[in-house]
């Protein structure tokens, strides 16, 4: 989705993106907390946050461009290990969350993950979508902690997910940067595919009659920016 922020001037200058990101992970890794921490730079340890929340929105500027993230929390139904495909319905991004401190949150980060690849509905490959891996509570000491950092990034190479990270909602570690690289990789699949689809559709160029003559036509890979192309 596009927003312009300046179609009261009939200008489409200012061009918002707006992603709809998913937290996934089993309760009490941290997602509430993790996005409050980031929508509202606030933290409490005995807030209940997530009944009746839907989503928040906020917009943050990635490479000097401006996206507002929808950021969905999973009210509590993560519980029933399936949130089903409403939920999922046109997801830009998907965080998949497990604490430092808890073992088997991690081991479930790969029912997550195929969980959100079914509902879903991603079909192009995991390496073609922008998934993230957050191990959050990285405040917590060495002695409780259950998963290194080394056995973060096995898994992650394992499973073909370039973006991972640790975080702490508690103490503000890492939680902006984790969301601005999932903006980032999910910029660079959108150009990657782009490019993909017009070289394939339309190459640049062609030579007629020995001359060259360059195709005005531009190619997107996603309707997100065909409208208001200029
Ligand atoms: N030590 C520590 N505790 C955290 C952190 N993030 C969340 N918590 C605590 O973990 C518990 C569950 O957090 P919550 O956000 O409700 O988890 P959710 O069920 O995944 O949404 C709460 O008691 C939080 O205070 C963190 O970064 N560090
Ligand atoms: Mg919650």
């Amino acid at each position: 989705m596009v927003e312009d922020n300046d179609q009261s001037y009939g200008r489409t200058a200012n061009k918002n993106v707006l992603l709809k990101i998913v937290i996934l992970g089993d309760g009490g890794v941290g997602k509430s907390c993790l996005m409050s921490r980031f929508i509202s730079n606030h933290f409490d340890d005995h807030n209940f946050h997530t009944i009746g929340v839907e989503f928040m929105n906020k917009t943050i500027d990635v490479n000097g461009k401006q996206y507002t993230l929808q950021i969905w929390d999973t009210a509590g139904q993560e519980r029933f290990k399936s949130l089903r495909t409403p939920f999922y319905r046109g997801t830009d991004i998907c965080i998949l969350a497990y604490a430092i401190d808890d073992r088997s949150s991690f081991n479930n980060i790969k029912t997550w993950l195929n969980e959100f690849l079914h509902y879903a509905g991603v079909k192009n490959g995991i390496e073609k979508f922008p998934f993230i891996v957050v191990g959050n509570k990285s405040d917590v000491s060495s002695k409780d902690r259950e998963v290194s950092f080394d056995q973060l990034k096995y898994w992650c190479d394992e499973n073909k997910i370039s973006t991972y990270v640790e975080t702490s909602a508690k103490t503000d570690s890492n939680v902006v940067e984790a969301f601005s690289l999932s903006v980032q990789r999910w910029a660079d699949l959108e150009q990657k595919a782009e490019k993909e689809l017009r070289m394939f559709h339309h190459p640049d160029t062609v030579t007629l009659h020995g001359s060259s003559a360059v195709s005005s036509f531009r190619t997107t890979c996603c309707s997100r920016f065909t409208s208001y192309d200029t």
